[in-house]
């Protein structure tokens, strides 16, 4: 699978800043997954990832069309990003943090740094 593409590493890695990673105890890891956990089945689905990891594009895309364009994208350049493009990638981005390839990423999965 090639890499993503430069802009996206740098739209995701942005937002794993958010994550508690320094003091990654395991109550906030567990407070992390509650926040993607809609379900409560302490364990995140793809779908619950990709619907929590898109609000940080609905929060970029500051004129609403669907598409973070360079004035959006932190660093204000890149090639535009399709709310598609993103999910894709998010979608990647989760079967990478699925160690155990059983669609759901348990606590440790979704704070371990993506690689
Ligand atoms: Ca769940
Ligand atoms: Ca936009």
């Amino acid at each position: 699978m090639p890499p993503a593409p430069r802009h996206l590493r740098h739209c995701l890695a942005a937002l794993c800043l958010l994550l508690p990673l320094a003091s990654a105890a395991q109550d906030s890891r567990n407070a992390y997954l509650r926040q993607f956990d809609t379900d409560g089945n302490g364990c995140v689905s793809e779908a619950e990832y990709v619907a929590y990891m898109s609000r940080g594009f609905e929060q970029m895309d500051r004129n609403h069309d669907g598409v973070l364009e360079p004035d959006e994208l932190p660093g204000g350049h890149g090639k535009p990003v399709t709310l598609k493009e993103w999910q894709d990638n998010l979608r990647r981005q989760f079967r990478r943090l699925d160690r155990h390839r059983n669609g759901c990423l348990d606590a440790q999965e979704l704070t371990a740094p993506p690689g």
